[in-house]
């Protein structure tokens, strides 16, 4: 891999400590580490001490604030290349010019946990990105579900607090299954589309890799001459969107918390590069009004049935940060972060944001200089005025640092737009001061119902099951009764199921008319690929390993990954046991393979453990003609391979979840 412009960058800024003296902070080699000086070997520490009160004081002070959301998250760096001009509708350079290779990086994250919490949780997934262009850092901040909970910032906090641990025990992590959400749901019904993503599959994702992006806001794109386009930005993943089974995700909570970091940094280290494809939907300025919702409202989305997304480029993930702490933790985006050609619209929930982002830096990073932070910095040159505050890197030269001067020939000197200098669109505006919402955003229901609409069989389930999960788990019996008649508006058969499996009374609503569906937001309508799927092999560890030497190639030839799992560590033939039944786990897996048996009873067990869950799980689970006794009672159920020729286990392995299985 060649190095890009940020790489080049970052390098002055990497220390390699290995094979070097140990020394102070200020570079005085240090003779003794472990040690505080003390007045005799027995007697008391010292207040001369300071190379201890430097490391102590150091280490006082690691920790920062987490970020108040998305605190739990990981990032790759990458780059992002472009397949066409988009000169006709944007003057930003990166996407004009389909020469240059953009460096980015990219961080995923969920939202409501704290910075230590499981990954696997039921909840939106951020999708930052950062792009280093030649005309500044351009950051697309977007979530994995297209729409978001409210219409106007103002109410963020409010969510927030709903969402995150109740504040009098603190309680539950990470999980909006508890009254305070459902309450602020039930009140605050513009939630109402959202809340159907977030009990759906998507708020589950398989991996970080099998997730889309939406930017969720409309944007503008302006070109060279001045003419306007409204955006929508959406990162299709090319394996697809993919998602766990929700007993399977609380499981792989306890199994492994770092499911999803786990599977992007591996996945980068094998060079199973993930990579996105960048998509736009565009609308001109005449259109704004032509729709039955309000294009500014971020609780709806474009169906693509209606304004078809335009791919335009492609963004590969291909290198693990060297330092999580310095790179994805320090790392500030913000969605005010713009080039010439990418402009806002008045969305109230984009124009907060607009606030939001470099506040919160200011305490989370402490202070106003974290653009020199090597993550953060430009690849292109910066010069302001700006000067001093904590932390500043940046040794400014000269005595002038105001502007307009004579004294520096009045620079630094702005930039005509001609010259790539930033103008705002010049969008005409009229209107009293109000704090009112549009009429045009009344709507909470209709795309709600669209929602529900285009799901398959199966996903209705799935959400239907989420409702009950999290109602079931919502102690206040009028909060239960306000969300069933809310989401009566959405689908009154919904609303029934959840009345009747929380005890509530039948919903009083009277359902929705809306028949208008959108297939594309189906995951069963995604592209399906054997690539990276995870299959766990089992094996016993007698003979010379050639059979199962050739089902690990077959397997691996069709771009599956594959573990070795065995009773015990050590090598089967030339290959290398990967876990023991202890160390791997069936909900770690997306199928399983019974390559041979035992007689061991206990390896009997542990491999119709395996297998039994992850049948359980809709996984593809197989065994070869020696093993097959271990699929008895499973076999002619769909994705279930007795066969030991490996390649219709493959096929069913790519069909992600046989859901039309009885289990
Ligand atoms: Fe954020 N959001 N947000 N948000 N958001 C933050 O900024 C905020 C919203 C999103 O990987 C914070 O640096 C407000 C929508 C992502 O570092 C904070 C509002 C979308 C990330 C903040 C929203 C997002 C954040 C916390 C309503 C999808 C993680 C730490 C007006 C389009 C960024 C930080 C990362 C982070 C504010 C709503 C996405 C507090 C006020 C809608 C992916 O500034």
């Amino acid at each position: 891999m060649g190095k890009n412009s940020k790489d080049e960058q970052l390098e002055q800024f990497r220390v390699d400590d290995r094979d070097q003296k140990m020394t102070t902070n200020q570079g005085l080699k240090v003779s003794e580490d472990e040690f505080s000086l003390k007045a005799g070997v027995r007697g008391p520490t010292l207040l001369e001490d300071f190379q201890f009160r430097e490391k102590m004081t150091h280490f006082d002070h690691e920790r920062i604030p987490e970020r108040i959301v998305h605190a739990r998250g990981y990032a790759a760096h990458g780059e992002f290349e472009l397949y066409e001009s988009m000169e006709q509708y944007t003057r930003a350079g990166f996407l004009n010019d389909t020469s240059t290779k953009t460096p980015v990086f990219v961080r995923f994250s969920t939202v409501a946990g704290s910075k230590g919490s499981a990954e696997a949780v039921r909840d939106a997934r951020g999708f930052s990105t950062k792009f280093y262009t030649q005309e500044g850092n351009y950051d697309l901040v977007g979530n994995n579900i297209p729409v978001f909970f409210i219409q106007d910032a103002m109410k963020f906090p409010d969510l927030v607090h709903a969402l995150k641990p109740e504040p009098h025990n603190e309680m539950p992590q990470a999980a909006s299954a508890h009254d305070t959400f459902w309450d602020f749901v039930a009140n605050n019904q513009e939630s109402a589309h959202m809340v159907m993503w977030a009990m759906s599959d998507r708020a589950i994702p398989r991996s970080f890799r099998m997730m889309e992006g939406f930017g969720v806001h409309t944007f503008r794109f302006v070109n060279a001459e001045g003419v306007a386009h409204f955006v929508k930005f959406h990162w299709k993943p090319v394996l697809g969107a993919h998602s766990l089974v929700w007993d399977e995700a609380q499981k792989i909570n306890g199994k492994d918390p770092d499911f999803h970091r786990r599977d992007l940094y591996d996945s980068i280290e094998n060079g199973d590069f993930p990579e996105y494809e960048l998509g736009v939907q565009l609308l001109s300025e005449e259109d704004e009004f032509k729709f039955d919702f309000d294009v500014l409202d971020p609780t709806k989305l474009w169906p693509e049935e209606d304004v078809p997304v335009k791919l335009i480029g492609k963004m590969t993930l291909n290198r693990n940060v060297d330092n999580v702490f310095a790179e994805t933790e320090q790392v500030a985006f913000h969605p005010g972060h713009v080039v010439p050609g990418i402009d806002f619209t008045n969305d109230p929930l984009l124009q907060g944001r607009l606030f939001s982002y470099t506040d919160t830096q200011l305490i989370r990073l402490g202070g106003p200089n974290f653009h020199e932070l090597p993550i953060n910095r430009p690849v292109c040159p910066f010069h302001n005025n700006q000067r001093d505050g904590y932390g500043r890197m940046t040794i400014n030269k000269g005595p002038v640092s105001y502007h307009n001067n004579s004294l520096a020939n009045n620079t630094p000197a702005t930039s005509s737009p001609e010259e790539g200098g930033y103008e705002h669109y010049q969008e005409k505006m009229e209107g009293r001061k109000v704090r009112n919402r549009s009429d045009s955003f009344r709507d909470h229901f209709s795309q709600a119902t669209m929602f529900w609409n285009s799901m398959s069989n199966p996903e209705k389930e799935h959400i239907t099951d989420a409702f009950c999960f999290e109602i079931g788990k919502v102690k206040n019996k009028s909060v239960q009764q306000q969300v069933v008649d809310m989401f009566a508006n959405v689908n009154l058969e919904l609303a029934k199921v959840i009345a009747d499996t929380v005890g509530a009374n039948p919903p009083t609503g009277n359902g929705s008319a809306v028949t208008k569906a959108s297939p594309a937001l189906s995951q069963e309508n995604m592209v399906k690929k054997p690539n990276t799927r995870k299959v766990g092999v089992i094996s016993n560890r007698e003979g010379d390993g050639n059979g199962l030497q050739v089902i690990v190639q077959t397997f691996k030839d069709a771009g599956l990954n594959v573990e070795v799992v065995s009773d015990k560590l050590g090598n089967i033939g030339d290959l290398p046991i990967d876990h023991t039944f202890l160390t791997g786990d069936p909900v770690l897996f997306d199928a399983i393979y019974v390559a041979s048996m035992s007689e061991d009873k206990k390896f009997k067990k542990e491999s119709d453990r395996y297998v039994t869950e992850a049948f359980n799980h809709f996984k593809a689970v197989g065994a070869d003609s020696s093993a097959v006794s271990i699929l008895a009672g499973k076999e002619g159920s769909p994705g279930v391979v007795n066969s030991g020729e490996g390649t219709a286990f493959v096929d069913a392995v790519t069909a992600h979840r046989h859901w039309n299985r009885e289990v």
